[in-house]
């Protein structure tokens, strides 16, 4: 039985976005918003097959995958750059990588304790996340 990221969880901490957006090109005023946004993500699971949308009041991101199955992912909204995206298990942790422009690009996600981890990687820098329940 693989971990339950089912639920509604609210952004608490936020480590170095400012970093990952740089590596990933996103342009000045665009951060400027961004990093004041408290993204809320809701996660719905199944087995190996996710939908995950993370909301603001600024942009959305909807992502849905089946672990283990590579696709064309789009980043609509984000850095708008088109990925070959595979999540795989490792133990507990959702690992993903996003294949395409950026070298060692992407994220991880763990449950720790009530909280909800998310590290998102780009070139040479990790942004933290930490989200707890609505
Ligand atoms: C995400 O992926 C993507 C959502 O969590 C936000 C993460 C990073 C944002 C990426 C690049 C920044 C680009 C533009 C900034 C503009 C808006 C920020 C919007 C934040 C809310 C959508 C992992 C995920 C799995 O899909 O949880």
């Amino acid at each position: 039985m693989p971990a339950d990221f089912n639920g509604t969880w609210n952004l608490v901490s936020n480590d170095n976005f400012e970093g990952y957006m740089v590596a990933l090109g996103i342009d000045f005023a665009t951060r400027k918003i961004a990093k004041m946004l408290k993204p809320q993500k809701v996660i719905k699971q199944e087995g190996d097959s996710f939908y995950i949308h993370t909301t603001s009041t600024f942009r959305d991101y909807v992502l849905q995958f089946k672990v283990g199955e590579e696709f064309e992912e789009d980043n609509k909204g984000l850095d708008n750059r088109k990925c070959k995206t595979l999540i795989t298990w490792e133990n507990d942790k959702l690992v993903c990588v996003q294949t395409g422009e950026k070298k060692n690009r992407g994220w991880t996600h763990w449950l720790e304790g009530d909280d909800l981890h998310l590290e998102l990687r780009c070139e040479n820098q990790v942004c933290r996340q930490v989200f707890k329940r609505a």
